[in-house]
């Protein structure tokens, strides 16, 4: 029996299909509500949709190749027509926090190059301001405890995601610090703050690069633009 919760998941990315033409090059995002996305675009190329993915993560290469969908890579292009990706966090700009399974860096290198970005969300994402949900910052691991000192200085307790007893390590071998900056009342000032730190390789602020947001709620899919 689905859960509601799975259901709105699924609502949204069920929803974000109907964008897809055929001859597309696709961006496929991370995380439980790009795994209902993938199963339905499996069912389309199942269908005789001719499509080429690039995944942002190796959990979502991994769902790709079980279900069928064909892969590319950037030596073979520089740029997607559309990426379908999920978020923790969407406020009414359509600025994101994400990062919260690992993979915000591949993720914001594939959403970057494509055309049209549509994000896919419950409703639980939707927030007026970001930052309830704890900013994913990647950092590089050599001399990690001194680069934890520089974002202290920006009034913040980094917090080193863990993977069991040992420290978690993203597909591109570095570490995520989670900081609990509460309330984030100018994203791009942080964002830049935050990029300027010594050993600091990419936050979870996604800013100004959504062009779509698909909400699942009991109500539906709401579109925000
Ligand atoms: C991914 O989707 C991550 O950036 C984000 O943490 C996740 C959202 O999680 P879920 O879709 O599983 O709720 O893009």
């Amino acid at each position: 029996m689905e859960n509601q919760l799975d259901q709105k998941k699924r609502i949204a990315a069920e929803k974000a299909v109907e964008w897809i033409e055929d001859g597309m090059l696709i961006g496929l995002g991370s995380g439980s509500t790009v795994y209902w996305f993938i199963r339905k675009l499996a069912e389309r190329v199942h269908d005789g949709l001719r499509i080429q993915g690039i995944p942002s993560s190796k959990r979502t290469e991994q769902w790709a190749d079980e279900m069928g969908i064909p892969l590319t890579d950037f030596s073979k292009t520089d740029r997607l027509d559309l990426a379908i990706d999920g978020a923790d966090e969407v406020d009414p700009k359509l600025n994101l926090i994400k990062g919260g399974g690992g993979s915000l860096l591949r993720e914001k290198l594939v959403n970057q190059v494509a055309d049209k970005l549509i994000i896919i969300v419950d409703d639980s994402k939707a927030v007026l301001q970001l930052g309830q949900f704890p900013l994913p910052v990647e950092v590089v691991p050599f001399a990690w405890q001194t680069t934890v000192n520089r974002l202290r200085e920006l009034g913040v307790e980094p917090r080193l995601r863990m993977d069991g007893a040992r420290p978690f390590v993203s597909n591109n071998q570095n570490y995520i610090f989670d900081c609990a900056f509460q309330t984030i009342r100018d994203p791009q000032a942080l964002h830049r703050e935050l990029k300027q730190v010594l050993g600091v390789v990419e936050t979870g602020l996604f800013l100004n690069m959504a062009d779509l947001v698909l909400i699942g709620s009991e109500q539906g899919v709401q579109q925000l633009k």
